[in-house]
């Protein structure tokens, strides 16, 4: 039986990402921009995942909104969408000042006002009568969404132990030069807590999610909301089995722990095809939608072929929706398996599970199949390396350690970064342990409840 899911969205990319997201929502379920639904055929799809009614029949987003400064929520509330979100569930700090894209100094405000995000976050659980769990969006490099967003993270797991808890996580983009220097610190200070605290954490690339947009959208620039229209293809394909009714992978710890057989290994890669708008169809056949989905570089996150390590798939899954015949399916994974473009770990045969998905009936498209790709992949440890090395360069110098000490006295300054550093360091190694024949009796916990992997 499906359950619900409370999202909420943290910081300037956060709250861009998720508005994206309960756009993509409100058009698939037939929801307009005021939470009205004027439709008269009968729906087949399943609303009340993301969805609660009100006195009115409104449809209301199980979303709560927070953010230190003000300006992207007024975005919001200045929109179509303003009678949209319930106004409760929105949380903006009185001082309006932001956290300066300063890990501490959004960790300390979220100390500060983690109780009122958590009273919001208990009187939507009351709505709900089968809570599956949190989505939390946001970026790992500014101030809010990375500091408060950490400290959010801790207290919703304690309070919540039993239910999921999976972030939509924003990598910078790596190639660009940022002008906020201490991103490198604020990135390992966040993957410290994203380590610790979710049951599973969607990593997405800026720096692949820029070159996507380039290569399929065919822009020079993507802007933030062309590149944002990508990520919420991907969380609306990533629910499409609990929004639509299909019999398996209903649940979102479901499909968590089919994705993630050990711990600490949850970070999932996404690739998502076609990517390219209706104005340049391409033909999709569900043998044409995996190949492009096994395809590295259709991924989310920029990997480069790694010539110290084989990198291996620790879990996947693929959802297929549209005219996606099962036995298609099946002919395609077996194709998959044939040509071994998928590398199962020495120790197991390949993770890999499918799923169809119905579709919405209040979309049309040109694309006769799409798919989507959720992949445990070790090669993810290059990212965190890549963002290693960028604090080393940093912490070497100690450049810029006193903006984090003078925010906050009890912050632990250079322990706590040296720390994370550390636990980021032995999670890549995990990751390089996890592609060798021995990593089984090296003496990792594998995920209560799912020590067997099916194969579909
Ligand atoms: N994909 C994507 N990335 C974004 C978006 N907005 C900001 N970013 C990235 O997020 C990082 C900055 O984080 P923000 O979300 O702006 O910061 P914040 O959480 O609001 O924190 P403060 O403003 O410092 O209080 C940079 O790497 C940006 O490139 C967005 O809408 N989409
Ligand atoms: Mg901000």
């Amino acid at each position: 039986m499906p359950g619900e899911i409370i999202n909420i969205q943290l910081g300037q990319c956060g709250n861009q990402v998720g508005m994206e997201f309960w756009k993509t929502l409100c058009a698939e379920h037939g929801i307009s921009p005021d939470g009205s639904f004027n439709h008269e055929e009968p729906s087949i799809d399943i609303k009340d995942i993301f969805f609660y009614q009100a006195d009115d029949r409104r449809y209301v987003p199980r979303a709560v909104l927070v953010d230190l400064e003000p300006r992207v929520i007024k975005g919001i509330l200045s929109s179509e969408y303003k009678r949209f979100f319930n106004h409760e569930n929105i949380f903006q700090s009185a001082n309006g000042g932001g956290a300066g894209n300063n890990w501490a100094h959004g960790y300390v405000q979220g100390r500060e006002h983690y109780e009122t995000v958590l009273d919001i976050l208990d009187r939507e659980a009351e709505f709900s009568e089968n809570l599956d769990g949190f989505i939390l969006c946001h970026s790992i490099a500014g101030g809010t969404g990375s500091g408060m967003g950490s400290y959010v993270l801790e207290k919703i797991k304690e309070h919540y132990p039993k239910k999921v808890l999976k972030t939509y996580s924003v990598f910078p983009n790596q190639t660009e030069m940022s002008d906020v220097v201490v991103q490198p610190y604020n990135s390992i200070l966040t993957l410290e807590r994203l380590i610790e605290h979710p049951d599973a954490v969607t990593v997405l690339d800026n720096t692949q999610l820029d070159r996507l947009a380039v290569e399929k959208m065919h822009v020079d620039k993507p802007t933030f909301a062309q590149i944002n229209s990508m990520v919420s293809r991907i969380m609306s394909a990533a629910t499409s089995t609990m929004r639509f009714p299909t019999s398996t992978h209903t649940r979102l710890s479901t499909i968590i722990s089919r994705l993630v057989p050990f711990t600490p290994m949850h970070f999932i890669q996404t690739g998502y095809t076609p990517l390219c708008s209706d104005q340049f169809v391409v033909r999709t056949s569900v043998q044409d939608v995996m190949r492009r989905l096994v395809q590295p570089g259709s991924m989310m996150v920029h990997t480069k072929l790694d010539k110290e390590t084989l990198h291996c798939m620790l879990g996947g899954l693929v959802i297929f929706q549209g005219e996606a015949d099962p036995r298609d399916v099946s002919d395609a994974f077996d194709r998959i398996q044939q040509k071994n473009s998928i590398r199962a770990p020495p120790y197991m045969p390949i993770p890999l599970e499918v799923a169809i998905a119905g579709r919405s009936q209040y979309v049309t498209t040109s694309h006769r199949v799409s798919g989507l790709m959720m992949a445990n992949n070790t090669n993810i440890c290059q990212l965190f390396e890549n963002t290693l090395s960028q604090f080393d360069k940093l912490r070497k110098r100690n450049a810029f350690v006193d903006k984090f000490i003078r925010v906050d006295p009890s912050f632990e300054g250079l322990h706590q970064m040296d720390d994370a550093r550390e636990n980021v360091y032995d999670l890549c190694k995990t990751y390089r342990d996890a592609t060798k024949s021995n990593f089984m009796n090296l003496g990792i916990s594998s995920v209560e409840g799912n020590s067997t992997i099916d194969i579909v």
